[in-house]
């Protein structure tokens, strides 16, 4: 294994996919963004009305661990949160919760978004440290001096299931000098329904979502942006936790300046600096059944500066991005029996917990010729914590430093060749990774799915991956066929261990398990995407993943998911279109019951669309109606907490406007 690391590491001349964009003039560069945005609608080829987690989940590497029908956990490569950079704009945001109820893409809206960037393993580094990749929300951003001056859709639906309804608007002003932008959303929904038509308690949900953004061009080649997002969500039920939430309120803040360069080596140097701050109030009162209850708010602060210059030169391109944020997570742990004002109980599970980052990326690319591509990139990042009641992390770890400083590099190569219709890319990557917070500094953070309190210890490694991928496909007018994989081998990959010592808090935990380090961890992810164009209007896609985890023992790791498929049939006519997909796992036969995992059965679901586009006026309206999970199967996912059931079938019916 030694010798496979070294070689993965050394033998570095070659990366995946690369990002390159060709810039001819420095006048078509803000045209090329606008573009390639535009190119990929917040939308899945089964729905038009999607939520940020429906979209994230139509991408091969994205799974998700979900806790009710809200804020699902996005996992890359099979890899948690933890492990992946999630961003808005290249912003670091930090959810406000220990037991994960808010991911930041719970934080966002699919109207206010243009895009969402996924980038695998390190070829993620340039939004910092990160073992698993980095994904990255592109807001919304109207170019200057656009020939139609005012902008906006409109869209409305319903969703029988659980009689969720949403509204969403956006609207946008462009002139020669001035920009502004805004959207607004409301979604509410009930508790959903399974396949056995039982009611799934405490899944009901509310969100509101607004944004604003105003850009100014100071100069020909130069301009000033500031944006805000404020999201709110109420009454939010997670089915899989013992609480739920009663307030998520999110402000995301940022101003930019934009300085575009005419000649030279440098085109672009982009500066923001933001702020944003999460407020997370869950507790258990919704639960009667609890004699004693507990509330556990949050509240994560963070500034920061992100600065960003493209560079081009003849074959030469490059992007250099510096990174510096601060952030504040504190957690509360408030015990009391019925009546609020008799407190028994007081504990930080986040005591204070500073972190800081600084950072500088680079992603270099040479093309070698018309067909072949090499790229070359690397960070190098500090990461400075400090536990401010350091007196709960002594408890268990004694005398462990209240501060500590880390420094994580980062490297990454790869090589992609076009030959007529076949493409190829190996690509190789190093990283290290900071423990986040809770593996690091938390406190009694009730786990429900294995059902132990994690404890984190502030003395863990830096995890340490080494990985290689490669691709192949081929395309035609008709036929396309691609392949992918990756390997990760993972040096002190940071997981819960039962810990020997100690008492379980939570009336439900079974005990104490504390963040540890393993040898190594190995994950290998692959995926198989065909697409066949049967008739000039039938189109068919299929994709098959396959993904395997194993600890240092050969032990399996949680939340792989098992083999997964998905396929689609795609018909026009004229303004009319049609769709159906099913998609299914097997078996999941390499669970993990060390972590509460138990065997998940295979399940299969079917889903039909159909939509119809025409014009009032100027106004382009679609309406869609469709069907998931048509059949009703009963089923739950590898990732469901706490094999809570999926939903069963839903009529979904939706309207959109664009002007
Ligand atoms: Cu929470």
């Amino acid at each position: 294994m030694r010798y496979l690391k070294m070689l993965l590491f050394f033998g570095m001349s070659v990366t995946a996919q690369n990002t390159h964009v060709h810039h001819d003039t420095i006048k078509n560069l803000e045209e090329v963004q606008v573009k390639n945005a535009a190119k990929k609608k917040i939308e899945t080829e089964m729905k038009m009305a999607v939520s940020v987690d429906e979209f994230l989940s139509s991408s091969d590497n994205i799974s998700f661990i979900k806790r009710g029908a809200y804020a699902w956990e996005p996992l890359l490569n099979n890899m948690s949160t933890e492990r992946s950079t999630v961003t808005i704009d290249g912003m670091h945001i930090f959810g406000a919760c220990t037991d994960k109820m808010d991911p930041v893409t719970s934080y966002v809206e699919s109207n206010n978004l243009s895009t969402i960037d996924i980038k695998s393993g390190q070829q993620g580094s340039l939004h910092g440290a990160t073992v698993a990749g980095s994904i990255d929300l592109k807001r919304k951003s109207t170019p200057f001096g656009l020939e139609k001056k005012w902008n906006g859709a409109y869209q409305s639906g319903f969703e029988f299931n659980n009689k969720q309804f949403f509204n969403l608007g956006n609207v946008a002003y462009s002139g020669e000098k001035f920009v502004a932008e805004g959207s607004i959303s409301y979604r509410k929904a009930g508790d959903y329904y399974d396949g056995n038509n039982d009611k799934v308690k405490h899944s009901q949900y509310k969100k509101f979502n607004t944004s604003m953004g105003f850009a100014y061009k100071t100069t020909d080649l130069s301009s000033v942006r500031v944006d805000a997002i404020f999201d709110l969500a109420k009454d939010v039920g997670y089915p899989a936790l013992p609480m739920d939430l009663s307030l998520s309120r999110a402000l995301i803040t940022s101003a930019s300046y934009k300085q575009l360069f005419e000649e030279g080596l440098v085109k672009v140097v982009d500066t923001k600096v933001y702020f944003n701050a999460i407020e997370h109030y869950m507790d258990d009162t919704t639960r009667p059944e609890n004699l004693v209850h507990m509330d556990m708010p949050g509240w994560s602060t963070t500034y920061g500066l992100v600065s960003k210059a493209n560079l081009k030169k003849n074959r030469y391109s490059s992007e250099i991005q510096l990174n510096a944020y601060d952030n504040l997570s504190i957690a509360e742990m408030r015990m009391y029996p019925q009546d609020r004002s008799k407190r028994t109980m007081f504990a930080y599970s986040w005591p204070w917990v500073t972190t800081r980052y600084g950072g500088l990326s680079m992603n270099n690319s040479w093309d070698l010729s018309e067909k072949s591509q090499l790229s070359l990139g690397g960070s190098l990042g500090v990461n400075y914590n400090y536990s401010k009641y350091v007196e709960f992390n002594w408890i268990f770890h004694p005398g462990a430093p209240q501060e500590k400083i880390r420094f994580l590099p980062s490297l990454h190569a790869g090589y992609t060749l076009d030959i007529d219709h076949f493409n190829f890319s190996v690509g190789t990557g190093y990283g290290h990774r900071a423990p986040s917070v809770s593996e690091g500094y938390g406190y009694y953070i009730y786990n429900s799915f294995d059902r132990y309190d994690y404890i984190g210890n502030p003395d863990l490694k830096n995890e340490i991956s080494y990985e290689a991928n490669a691709s192949a496909g081929f395309k035609n007018e008709r036929f396309s066929l691609q392949g992918k994989i990756n390997y990760f081998y993972i040096e002190n990959y940071i997981i819960g261990r039962v810990l020997s010592m100690g008492s379980p808090m939570n009336y439900q935990s079974v005990g104490v398990k504390g963040y540890t380090s393993l040898d190594y961890a190995t994950l290998l992810n692959m995926s198989i995407n065909a697409g066949y164009d049967i008739l000039e209007h039938l189109h068919w896609k299929g994709t098959l993943t396959y993904a395997r985890g194993m600890d240092d023992q050969g032990g399996n790791l949680p939340f792989i998911r098992p083999l997964s498929y998905q396929t689609s049939l795609h018909f026009m006519h004229k303004n009319f279109g049609i769709q159906t997909s099913v998609n299914g796992d097997f078996e999941q036969i390499n669970y993990s019951p060390e972590y509460g995992e138990d065997l998940t059965s295979a399940y299969k679901i079917w889903n039909i669309s159909a939509d119809y586009n025409f014009k009032i006026n100027k106004v382009r309206t679609v309406v869609q109606v469709g069907a998931e999970n048509l059949l009703n199967e009963y089923y739950s996912t590898y990732a469901d907490w706490g094999n809570i059931p999926r939903m069963g079938r839903n009529i979904f019916t939706s309207l959109k406007l664009n002007f």
